[in-house]
């Protein structure tokens, strides 16, 4: 699943739809949403590597889970509200290889940049119980008047090389295809839509009405961070998230446990059905397309929709070998903070911050992302229909 960053379409198709370039596009299925806006742009020079080498990392014997050790002390004041407590603690970081799991509904992606797995330390902090709504963000642009980049017209500066008539604000929504298509070319179902932002999540004729506990979506990076700071918080790590999605557990596939779907019942928003065909989300989990926020069970720690509903923006920088960089250090990385810049290898222009959880789009038969262990990446001005966030406090200060 992915988005298609807003970029890609802009230089060199024809505005059928286009638009702020497609910025959007897309970025390996697997993102979140993507980048669009470099490619707009032009390429940067130099997309430095900053951390580590991008020589993959083999060592002889692929590491398995350990135990997760959370911390014992108890929290030092009530959480703020909508918050709960994380006791932060030391955990096993990545996933296993899928594919040769012999697990069923693993998917086909094999998920590499999400291993080795290595030892992580996450000091104790407050998280967001849910995506944030509609409502919430809101409440943060009633105040402050913030205007996001999905409403901003893309300027001439930023992508010198687009026809006038593609600089129109806007962003990326899914548009099933009409019939099953191959599942090699996320462009088949992202469109660019003018007009498409945060108040008008489908496009301009859509609004908000009855959609206010739904988590706010056609979010950027920078508006992510923008409402956090706002709000007196700030986005979580890539390992705070992963740590907080695992809720206490060690080594599960999923933030609920060992299996998809037990008992029979679905434990996240996400995609049943022929994906991406028009009218085949089948809505068996309860929910075609997005959902109001908190609708499944938390996990461990309270927490809803770690897995599904919307991606959620994360600080990192997305590298496909940070995993591998702090396994080579050896011994446990203390509240890691991401590499100092981005590389993906696939699309090494794009500056591309980490997303988890996947959305309500993800499904066994494309997209795996709800597994906890799992990354995704999207281009950090690039937003879709599927992208939100939640934010983080730390527990004393910070
Ligand atoms: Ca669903
Ligand atoms: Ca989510």
């Amino acid at each position: 699943m992915s988005t298609a960053p807003r970029v890609k379409r802009l230089r060199k198709q024809k505005p059928v739809v286009n638009a702020r370039p497609l910025l959007l596009a897309a970025v390996l299925l697997t993102v979140g949403v993507g980048l669009g806006w470099f490619l707009l742009r032009g390429p940067k020079t130099g997309t430095e590597t900053a951390v580590g080498s991008t020589t993959p990392f083999k060592p002889n014997a692929q590491p398995n889970f350990e135990a997760t050790i959370t911390n014992a002390d108890p929290a030092p004041a009530p959480p703020p509200e909508g918050m709960v407590y994380i006791p932060g603690g030391e955990f096993s970081m990545g996933s296993l290889d899928p594919t040769v799991m012999e697990m069923s509904c693993g998917g086909d992606e094999p998920m590499a940049d999400a291993r080795p797995l290595h030892r992580v330390y996450v000091n104790a902090f407050f998280m967001d119980a849910t995506e944030v709504t509609n409502e919430e963000y809101e409440r943060f642009v009633k105040a402050t008047g913030y205007v996001t980049v999905a409403e901003r017209k893309p300027t001439r500066e930023e992508f010198p090389d687009a026809p006038e008539e593609n600089l129109v604000a806007g962003s990326v929504v899914f548009a099933p295809s009409a019939k099953a298509v191959p599942l090699d070319n996320h462009y088949q179902w992202w469109g660019y839509v003018p007009g498409a932002d945060w108040r008008h999540p489908s496009g301009p004729q859509s609004d908000l009405k009855g959609k206010e506990k739904s988590p706010v979506v056609h979010i950027a990076y920078e508006d992510a961070a923008s409402y956090a700071a706002w709000a007196g918080k700030r986005l979580p790590t890539e390992a705070e998230f992963e740590f907080a999605a695992r809720g206490g557990l060690t080594g599960k596939p999923y933030s609920w446990g060992d299996e998809l779907k037990p008992g029979g019942k679905w434990q996240a928003n996400i995609y049943q059905g022929k994906f991406p065909v028009r009218g085949g989300d089948t809505g068996e989990d309860g929910f075609k397309g997005v959902a109001p926020v908190g609708q499944f069970r938390p996990n461990g720690y309270g927490l809803f929709d770690v897995g599904g509903n919307v991606w959620e923006w994360t600080s990192d920088w997305y590298r496909a070998d940070y995993y591998s960089t702090l396994a080579r250090q050896g011994g446990v990385a203390r509240n890691p903070l991401g590499p100092s810049s981005s590389l993906d290898p696939s699309e090494p222009d794009q500056p591309k911050r980490v997303q988890r959880g996947g959305s309500f789009l993800c499904t066994d038969e494309y997209c795996t992302r709800y597994m906890v262990g799992t990354r995704g990446k999207g281009e950090v001005r690039s937003a879709s229909n599927h992208l939100g966030f939640r934010c983080v406090k730390s527990s004393k200060g910070s």
